[in-house]
């Protein structure tokens, strides 16, 4: 594999001559050792149809198909379509998605490894995705903070961030938001675990879907633990100046894939965006996402 170390960049690296299609097992796990040590790898040179990425995607391990059927892609449901660009007048997966520093799916009991985003029309302006690598926040931390992150629980929620479905329009604001506790109820994870790869420290919690850390008996976290912790790992930070985070830019043709354990996102959307069209692959990897996940 030829990798290429992307210049002044904080994270990541690009990988010039890979074939998703052609690859072998040796390949597949070298590109994940990759991926784990440099959080995001970028795949040039890509020419994937849709069937293909998801073929892809299970080569790598468990595709997770999005809960939501309005992100599906109208042929291969395995992809979650981030588009602002309708077809035949119709809107086409969901606009403006993930405009807030997150992990894909903190807010359901089991998360995936692996993230894939595949971009299919990249604007001209304002292109990439705000990444923070929160084992490098959790290195920084202050003694203190570690200490008292230390044996916490995180809760999840995607409440501040479901979006109104057409089906959800004239329907009572309680009964939708009803709806979401029932269907994705707050879950916990644990606020500080070891990568199952590497073996780093990881800081898992983000500005979107957490809102309370509790002490390992559950009991309510100090008041302002949670947002001592965001302010200090870049998460508050809203003019993007602060030292962890990290824009990765895309062309047409990459394929980037990254830890979804390791790392946050935010998405660069513009209030006025130009036409933007991303396609989405979830993976379970072989690992457990922490140690002991699923278990009471
Ligand atoms: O519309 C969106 O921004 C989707 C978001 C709430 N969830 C993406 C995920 O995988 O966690
Ligand atoms: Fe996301």
């Amino acid at each position: 594999m030829i990798t290429v170390p992307q210049e002044n960049a904080k994270l990541g690296i690009a990988v010039e001559d890979f074939d998703p299609l052609q690859v072998s097992p040796e390949q597949l796990t070298e590109l994940k050792q990759l991926v784990y040590q440099h959080r995001i790898v970028v795949l040039r040179n890509q020419t994937l149809s849709s069937a293909e990425f998801v073929a892809f995607g299970r080569r790598l391990g468990e595709v997770e198909t999005y809960y939501q059927p309005m992100y599906h892609h109208a042929e291969h449901k395995e992809i979650f379509v981030s588009s602002n660009v309708k077809k035949d007048g119709e809107q086409v997966g969901v606009p403006q998605t993930g405009k807030f520093w997150h992990h894909d799916y903190s807010f359901m009991p089991r998360p995936f490894g692996l993230t894939l985003i595949y971009p299919q029309v990249v604007p001209q302006k304002n292109r990439g995705t705000f990444f923070i690598d929160m084992a490098k926040a959790h290195a920084d931390l202050t003694d203190e903070l570690k200490a008292e992150a230390a044996d916490t629980r995180v809760l999840n929620s995607v409440r501040r961030y479901f979006k109104i479905r057409p089906t959800d329009v004239y329907r009572p604001i309680t009964d939708i938001m009803a709806e979401v506790e029932r269907e994705t109820p707050a879950v916990a994870h644990p606020t500080v675990f070891n990568h199952p790869v590497t073996g780093e420290t990881l800081l898992y919690l983000s500005e979107a879907v957490s809102y309370q850390i509790e002490t390992a008996d559950g009991r309510p976290a100090r008041a302002g633990l949670l947002e001592d912790l965001l302010e200090a790992c870049g998460q508050a930070d809203t003019t993007f100046e602060h030292e962890n985070i990290h824009l990765q830019t895309f062309d047409k043709g990459d394929l980037l894939v990254w830890d979804n354990r390791a790392l946050v996102h935010r998405a660069l959307h513009t209030p006025n965006p130009e036409p933007t069209v991303s396609h989405r692959v979830t993976v379970h990897d072989e690992h457990p996402f922490y140690p002991g996940i699923g278990a009471e």
